[in-house]
């Protein structure tokens, strides 16, 4: 059969937003390979998507609606049709609404997508049904609270400019995981000879492009970051010139915080000798152009946002920011290039309905009243998996008088629980729009393939609703297509200059704005707020996460691997395979004074719950820590329970984000 090539987009969260080359023969995608004219993708795509057509045509993809018949979480399902679907969720929502009001119906969405159209499409529909609304902070609201509380809405510098730097620190960052086309860059600058840093807490896979490792306990970074400033400004190496005109308060800092962090302190806190602390404070002080690549893992603390906003400081302290190549890249931020009004429409709410933290879904579930959760809708999301306090969140998936209807593409562990189950498009069987929030690239999707069996988008799938249950408004007859239309014609200043005829035809282009050699702090003093008299902490301080003194002893780290995506993937034969088994890996001294060997099942237990994995015995990992990689689904897990039944519904410090990696457990022989 002859095929084509068709131009589309990952959709998934990830902060490269690749651009993807399709080759699409009849109704089947078969190939699937990184665009070269991409901006960052350069022609080469993560393992994940190098064969997404697997995962779009696989066996396991849901093709019709199913309605449960056996217990909740039993995965027994018989079909029927849309129809059906349909009218039984209008019927049972219109019951609920009678009985305890629409508040009564919850939606859990995430970032299955993150495409603006699809991912945000069940917004309008239930602002106008007047339902509870979700605070979708489970990723990094404390990073953004962090370096909002210092750069304000600063643009950062775009991630190439790391060829320029000639000392590059992936702070806690797994970027051979999540980040592989800055890594290649970083590998690039590094032949050139730049030094790297790999700070984390254990020896990640992103280490071996690192010069050096340097471990941290978790949760601690913030003492580190105040710790090198102190040494950086008492060997006199600050740039009080750079500091004196962009910076407010570092005469505060400077007197009133740093005196506090003497380097014997920061090595008690941290785990780092003070030798090599002094020797990092040095060739920070003296690189030309250091550049931080900060990733979220350690914002997932109950200190989370104060360790972020004390390492956004270090940068202001050498001058940094000023220097090209230099600086900070914790994100891009590229919300403002399009009309999100004209997606969310907040203004279909009646009056303010309450806000449920996704976070604590668990607690949602089983404790709220007035009133009480009747119903929950969830789309492109996993919360039996990826949502901390598995066990609660599955007792109150287990309710039966709790009405679930998920709209997926695959079984995952949540649709197991669902009353209805509903099929859902990929992404290359939709349209859509993206932003990157690593890049400054956006780009136009068109479906490339038809809907796979009788799946729908979420759009459609809104559309469908609204109407069965009377919403009179045009919004929701509108195709995607018609919507991407709309928000391309409202103009932004974030997007003046872009070439508008190559985003029509589906290409990558890059918003302008960071605008190179420009030094502005989009803040309200309009400089760097090392004291910020908005915060209710004006100056930076090391706070404790909450494991700080926990009743555990080891540090549950819950890592990313390669080849998944949080709950996504596990659908891939080939990439589990790779995965090879839910592991704990624990340090030989932690795992020998367990009788704990290598490939032995072992339980891990707090106050939350207990999870069977496979113990790996390695030294990469430090005594005191424990590490899992990856959200594994139930149906390949070795027990009952995955990692997030060791995860707390705690929340960060500002951001009310979750602490996924601020967790302590014990582990003995299963
Ligand atoms: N392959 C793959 N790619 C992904 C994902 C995935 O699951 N797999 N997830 C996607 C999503 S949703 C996101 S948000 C991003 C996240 O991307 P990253 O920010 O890279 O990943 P995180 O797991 O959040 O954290 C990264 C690292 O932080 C380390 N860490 C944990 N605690 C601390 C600490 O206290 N200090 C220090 N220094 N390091 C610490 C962890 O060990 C881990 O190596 O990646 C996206 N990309
Ligand atoms: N232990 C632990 N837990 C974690 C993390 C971790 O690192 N460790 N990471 C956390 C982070 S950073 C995040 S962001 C969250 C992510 O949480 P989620 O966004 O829930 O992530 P996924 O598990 O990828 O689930 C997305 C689901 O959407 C489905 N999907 C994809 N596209 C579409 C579509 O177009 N329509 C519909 N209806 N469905 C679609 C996919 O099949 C998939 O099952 O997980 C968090 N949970
Ligand atoms: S690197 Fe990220 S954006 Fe690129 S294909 Fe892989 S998951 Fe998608
Ligand atoms: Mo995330």
């Amino acid at each position: 059969m002859p095929s084509e090539i068709r131009r589309s987009v990952c959709p998934y969260d990830c902060p490269d937003t690749c651009g993807l080359l399709v080759e699409v023969a009849g109704a089947r995608a078969v190939r699937v390979f990184g665009d070269p004219e991409h901006p960052s993708t350069r022609g080469f795509l993560c393992p994940k998507m190098a064969h997404y057509e697997r995962t779009v045509h696989s066996p396991r993809r849901l093709t019709r609606p199913l309605l449960r018949t056996g217990p909740k979480g039993s995965g027994l399902f018989r079909e029927i049709s849309w129809d059906e679907a349909v009218t039984t969720i209008a019927e049972r929502w219109r019951e609920i609404i009678a009985r305890y009001g629409a508040q009564a119906i919850l939606p859990y969405s995430y970032a299955g997508t993150m495409g603006l159209v699809q991912r945000n499409a069940g917004h309008p529909f239930f602002h106008y049904l007047g339902a509870s609304r979700l605070e979708r902070a489970i990723c990094s609201p404390a990073k953004e609270a962090g370096i909002k509380a210092v750069l304000g809405e600063s643009p950062a510098p775009r991630f190439d400019e790391v060829l320029e730097s000639d000392l590059i620190i992936l702070w806690g960052i797994n970027a051979a995981a999540t980040s592989i086309h800055f890594l290649d860059l970083v590998t690039t600058a590094r032949k050139r000879g730049a030094t790297v840093w790999c700070l984390d807490t254990y020896e990640t896979p992103t280490a071996a492009a690192a010069d050096e490792l340097i471990l941290v306990r978790p949760g601690s970074d913030g003492a580190l970051a105040l710790g090198l400033m102190q040494l950086i400004v008492r060997e006199g190496l600050a740039d009080e010139q750079f500091l004196l005109v962009h910076a407010q308060g570092y005469p505060e800092l400077r007197d009133q915080v740093l005196p506090d962090y003497p380097p014997e302190r920061v090595a008690e806190l941290t785990g780092v000798p003070k030798e090599r602390l002094e020797a990092m404070a040095r060739s920070y002080a003296l690189a030309k152009a250091p550049f931080i690549r900060l990733g979220s893992g350690l914002s997932r603390y109950g200190n989370g946002a104060m360790t972020v906003r004390t390492i956004a400081c270090l940068p202001a302290v050498v001058g940094a920011y000023g220097k090209k190549g230099g600086g900070f890249l914790g994100g891009t931020s590229t919300g403002g290039a399009f009309a999100m009004e004209e997606l969310l429409r907040e203004d279909f709410m009646k009056t303010p309905t309450r806000v449920i933290n996704m976070n604590r879904l668990g607690q949602a579930l089983n404790r709220l009243t007035d009133p009480p959760l009747m119903s929950l809708y969830v789309y492109h999301s996993n919360p039996a998996a990826v949502t901390p306090d598995q066990n609660a969140v599955l007792r109150g998936l287990s309710r039966d008088d709790l009405f679930t209807v998920v709209h997926e593409r695959f079984m995952t562990d949540t649709a197991r629980y669902a009353d209805i189950v509903l099929p859902a498009t990929s992404s290359l069987e939709q349209s859509d729009l993206y932003r990157s929030y690593g890049t400054y690239c956006v780009q136009r999707a068109r479906a490339v393939i038809p809907a796979v069996g009788e799946s729908r988008s979420n759009r459609e799938t809104f559309a469908l609703l609204a109407e069965a249950l009377g919403f009179d408004e045009p919004f929701f007859r509108q195709s995607s297509d018609e919507l991407i239309d709309r928000l391309l014609s409202v103009p932004m200043p974030l997007r003046e200059g872009v070439d508008t005829d190559a985003l029509a035809a589906g290409r990558a282009v890059e918003l302008p704005a960071y605008r190179q050699g420009e030094l502005r702090f989009l803040t309200p003093s309009g400089r760097i707020e090392l004291l910020n008299p908005l915060e209710a902490q004006p100056l930076p301080c090391f706070l404790p996460p909450h494991e700080h003194q926990g009743r555990f002893p080891l540090k549950l780290m819950t890592g990313v691997t390669p080849f998944a995506l949080n709950g996504s993937f596990y659908e891939r034969d080939d990439l589990r395979e790779k995965q090879q088994e839910m592991s704990l890996k624990l340090n030989p001294g932690d795992a020998a004074a367990r009788g704990i060997g290598d490939g032995q099942a072992v339980l891990a237990a707090n106050d939350q719950g207990e999870v069977l994995f496979i113990a790996r015995v390695t030294p990469k990992v430090p005594a005191g820590v424990v590490v899992t990689e990856g959200v594994w689904w139930l149906e390949f897990a070795p027990g009952d329970r995955s990692v997030n039944a060791l995860t707390s519904q705690r929340l960060t410090d500002r951001g009310n984000g979750s602490t996924f990696y601020d967790n302590g457990v014990e582990v003995r022989p299963a």
